[in-house]
């Protein structure tokens, strides 16, 4: 019942060191999650364990050879069954979303195949690979960060993964808005001081200032969201909305004249 998934890289240590630690390592140790790193090396039909060759055609940089790669997925359907998807991450794919990330928490198996250097062979991506997914519009030296952020954000959402059910829904991406400000002790450090209101005891002012902040940070800072979340707002995030739009209108409307 356990959420499977495969990873191929040739660095597995380093791989292995992130998926011991925190939440997905011990999601791991319980057995909730069945995780299994390969070393793409293993899967080097050569003597020296090469896994990469001059392009084709010439340039700069070394391309991954196809054979390791479509080696290594041909052992983890043999051994671990068919996946339901293989993930190349790379700056080429559809952009991770929250949206994705869900719909990918709905599948048992997932293979990710890490690269190295300038490219994958295309064959690859032709072969084995189900779909190309990018973390970000930014370059990386390996495909590994990129298939930890994949794999960590997909894992979270299996069950039992994350503590407390109810901190996902509060999950800003899963709300299409930011989160709110956060604070702990002491009240005052070094003069700055923890908003009045959060120290009141008073549960309903708190609520509706942490709404309040949280569309107001959203607004400032991730325009975008709002416009294709705004289904996802409750009526009271709605009319906080207007009202702030209608302050920066008004502002704007002064400053005209
Ligand atoms: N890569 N999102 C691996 C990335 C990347 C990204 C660059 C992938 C280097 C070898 N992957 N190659 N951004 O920057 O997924």
């Amino acid at each position: 019942m356990s959420l499977k998934f495969d990873v191929v890289t040739i660095f597995p240590s380093m791989v292995l060191a992130f998926l011991e630690k925190g939440v997905i390592g011990r999601a791991n140790r319980r057995k909730l999650l069945d995780i299994v790193v390969h070393d793409l090396r293993e899967f080097s039909s050569d003597r020296h364990k090469k896994v990469d060759d001059m392009p084709y055609g010439g340039g700069p940089g070394m391309v991954m050879k196809p054979e390791p790669f479509m080696q290594a997925v041909e052992k983890i359907k043999a051994d671990r069954g068919d996946p339901q998807t293989v993930i190349l991450v790379s700056p080429q794919g559809r952009r991770l979303d929250q949206a994705k990330v869900r719909s990918l928490s709905q599948l048992n198996h997932v293979v990710l195949l890490c690269g190295r250097y300038e490219a994958v062979d295309e064959r690859v991506v032709d072969a084995v690979v189900s779909e190309e997914i990018s973390i970000g519009d930014y370059v990386l030296t390996g495909g590994e960060v990129p298939a930890l952020v994949v794999l960590e954000a997909v894992a979270r959402l299996a069950q039992g993964v994350v503590g407390d059910a109810d901190s996902i829904k509060n999950d800003s991406f899963e709300r299409g808005l930011l989160d709110h400000p956060h604070y702990t002790r002491p009240a005052d450090v070094n003069g700055a001081r923890v908003p009045e209101v959060l120290l009141s005891g008073n549960h309903e002012e708190i609520r509706a200032w942490r709404k309040c902040e949280a569309v107001k940070r959203t607004l400032e800072r991730r325009p975008d969201l709002l416009h294709e979340g705004r289904q996802l707002l409750d009526e009271e995030e709605k009319r906080i909305l207007e009202t702030l739009q209608n302050v920066d209108l008004e502002r704007k409307v002064r400053a005209d004249v």
